[in-house]
């Protein structure tokens, strides 16, 4: 078990709210994994494509023993079971579940790149992540808690819980 991964939740579809809730209850059910902490849900505006309703975000602690890659499909497959359809990069989903750190491994595999290689940009993902580990250290790229004033300005609300 001894793996620690942090996962980014994000949705715009449907009843996003819920479906991020469901997405964070769903991780402590992926095989040899346990939940360890859940942040609270951000209303966040979209960034990359505009034209697109807000979005719901929050990020999530997990204990596993699944490889990182393992982890990731299992990951891919949950999106899958909740309904998610892939078009075009960065299109409204019903839910994104992003493997943002897996212990402080770097790497950079075709089908994965830790740390998530636009972690430490997104308001989306730095604020609940500080809330559920503010001492993080990001492999290769300082403290989490040093990034957070560049991502000041992207418009980011805590939902009451
Ligand atoms: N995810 C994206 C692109 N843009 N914007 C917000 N606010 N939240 C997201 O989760 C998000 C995004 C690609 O996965
Ligand atoms: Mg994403
Ligand atoms: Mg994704």
């Amino acid at each position: 078990m001894r793996n620690r991964a942090y996962v980014a939740l994000g949705a715009n579809l449907g009843d996003p709210q819920a479906m991020v809730r469901a997405g964070i209850a769903a991780l402590d059910s992926l095989p040899l994994t346990r939940l360890q902490a859940a942040s609270s849900l951000y209303l966040t505006a979209p960034v990359g494509l505009l034209d697109q309703p807000d979005f719901v975000n929050a990020v999530a602690a997990v204990e596993t023993g699944l490889e990182a890659e393992a982890l990731l499909a299992a990951l891919l497959d949950l999106e899958q079971a909740r309904g998610r359809v892939r078009s075009v990069a960065n299109a409204p989903r019903t839910l994104d579940l992003d493997l943002l750190l897996y212990n402080d491994q770097v790497l950079n595999s075709p089908r994965l790149t830790l740390p998530h290689p636009r972690l430490h940009l997104r308001a989306f993902v730095l604020a609940p992540l500080a809330e559920i580990a503010p001492d993080l250290q990001l492999p290769g790229r300082g403290s989490l808690a040093a990034w957070l004033p560049a991502v000041a300005t992207q418009q980011i609300r805590r939902l009451p819980c």
